[in-house]
Order: structure tokens, then sequence, then C-alpha cells
């Protein structure tokens, strides 16, 4: 998969990863997937939080076979590979651990009001437009080998989406607006969205769970308390009020007068979203 070798990675991103003491970050200017690639680097044996970070991906992908708009120059494509020894089952919390990270990191860098969206999308504005998404990847899950690599997909520019997703989507440039004149620096969001997911995850690491847990109930809580939301499962589409969080990182919400827990899949807030 790495057929080719890294280009030189810019002088900005080593000043900032090596200031915050953090291990390198690969620099590709073109790749499939910047996933795929720190999915076959980890198996070298590089250090936890090694990340990848691409210019443009020909191939990024998205969850469920979803594609993710990667233009050159326009948007951030980093992927964190993380080692989740000692985590046991706290293993799928990565994902929220991850949402959070990037949430905070983003909302440091730009004075944004970030919020998430579960399970960790970080969407902006009313109706919500998405800024970010994340795919977690695992591999020899079970294995002292375990590998997920947190993958990280921030719009800088509008460039990064089509226009056909402008209702839906949009970038931190597009939200500073003109009171903005220079637009963020990437080295800075890099090193910010590796260095709190380190955090995050140290805290899952030390049974630090709730502090995680309760970092994405805030920021998700628009969507949380009483948010009326539509989803489709086995029983086809229903409708319910999402109410909470659950302690496994499961949306809980209320339908047809009991309490479920949706632990998969998409979900579409009425309020919140365009349906
Ligand atoms: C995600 O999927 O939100 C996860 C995206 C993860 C991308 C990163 S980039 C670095 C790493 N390498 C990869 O190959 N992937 C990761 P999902 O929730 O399935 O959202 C995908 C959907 O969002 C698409 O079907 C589009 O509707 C929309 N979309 C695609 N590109 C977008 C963009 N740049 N900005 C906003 N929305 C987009």
């Amino acid at each position: 998969l790495i057929s080719r070798l890294p280009d030189p990675t810019p002088a900005d991103v080593v000043d900032a990863v090596a200031s915050g003491g953090l291990p390198p970050v690969v620099y590709y200017r073109d790749v499939e997937s910047t996933n795929d690639v720190a999915l076959a680097l980890a198996s070298s044996g590089v250090p936890e939080f090694t990340a990848v970070l691409a210019d443009v991906q020909q191939t990024g992908r998205g969850r469920l076979g979803r594609s993710w708009f990667s233009p050159a120059g326009a948007g951030l494509y980093l992927s964190v590979i993380v080692r989740p020894e000692g985590l046991d089952a706290r293993t799928p919390l990565i994902t929220l651990a991850a949402g959070v990270a990037v949430a905070l990191a983003i909302a440091d860098a730009s004075d944004l009001r970030v919020e998430l969206k579960w399970p960790n999308d970080v969407v902006i504005g009313r109706p919500w437009r998405k800024l970010a998404g994340i795919l977690c990847e695992a591999s020899a899950v079970g294995t002292s080998d375990a590998v997920v690599v947190v993958g990280i997909g921030v719009n800088l520019l509008p460039a990064a989406y089509p226009a056909e997703l402008a209702d839906r989507a949009t970038s931190i440039d597009r939200e500073r607006g003109v009171w903005c004149d220079r637009p963020i620096a990437r080295a800075g969001l890099v090193a910010g969205c590796i260095q709190q997911l380190r955090e995050q995850v140290r805290r899952l690491r030390a049974d630090e769970t709730a502090l995680v847990l309760d970092r994405w109930r805030e920021l998700g809580r628009a969507g949380l308390d009483g948010a009326p939301v539509q989803w489709t499962d086995e029983r086809g589409p229903c409708r319910g009020i999402a109410y909470g969080l659950g302690d496994d990182g499961a949306l809980l919400v209320r339908h047809a007068g009991r309490q479920d827990r949706l632990v998969a899949g998409d979900v579409v807030w009425e309020r919140l979203s365009r349906v």
C-alpha cells in the first residue's frame, strides 16, 4: 500500500508536533486513503500516536462504504495510530474519544462553537452543517498487535466539498467568515488533534472514562436531552426522542413507550439537521 516514499514533512508540521512532544507525522502529498497508509505503517511497530497526513486523497472513505471528498489543499486528511492495549472493553469508546478530541482541537484552533453529532461528526450552526468527519478502523483486534486507526477529515476551505453538499457541509474558513483575514494554521490543527486524541485516550486508559463521556455529552447536548430523531432498524423506519448517551457510547432513545439503545447506523435529528 505504501507504494511510494513519503514526501518531506512540511517544516511547520514537524515543528508543531515536536513542540507538543508527539511522535512524528509522516506526510504524503497524494494517497488513496491516509487510513490505509496508517494501517500498513502500524504493523511496522511505529509508536502509538504516529500519524499520517496527506494533502489529497484519491479514495477518501467515510463510514458504511461512503466516500469522503478530499481535494488538494482544501482539507485536513489525517490518520492517527492508537494501540488499544489496556483498554479492553473500553476500546469501542475510542470513537467517541476521537470526536471529543477533534471538536476540542478545532474549537481551540478556530474559536468556533462546534458541536458533536452522534456518533462522532463535528457540526456547527442551525441547521447543523458538518465540519469534520471521523472514521475509526481496527485491525488484529484481540491480539497483542491490535490497532485502531483514527481517520480525521476536517474541511478547512469551502473547496473541500462539492457544491451540492453546501447545505449540509461547511468549512472552518466559511464559518469564521469575513472578520477573519487569515486561514487557520494547518500545522497547529494537526498537532492539536493528535495531542487531544492522546489526552482523551489517556483518560480512557486511566479509568477516567466518565470525563470523556461527560465532555462528549456537553459538546453533543443539543442532540440529546429530548431531541426528536429518526432512524431505521430491523423494524423499519422509527421515530423517537434522544435523551442521552449511555456509558457504553450508545445513543439512548425513547420510542413507542420503550427505551432503546442505538449502537450503530445513522440517525437524523428532525430539528437540527436537514431531514
Ligand atoms: C465520515 O463518514 O464522516 C468519516 C470521514 C472520515 C474521513 C477521513 S479523512 C482521513 C481518513 N482517511 C480516509 O479515507 N477517511 C478518513 P460518514 O459519516 O459516512 O460521512 C460521509 C458522508 O458525508 C458522505 O456520504 C457525504 O454525504 C458527506 N461528505 C463527503 N465528503 C464530505 C466533506 N468533505 N465534508 C462534508 N461532508 C462530506
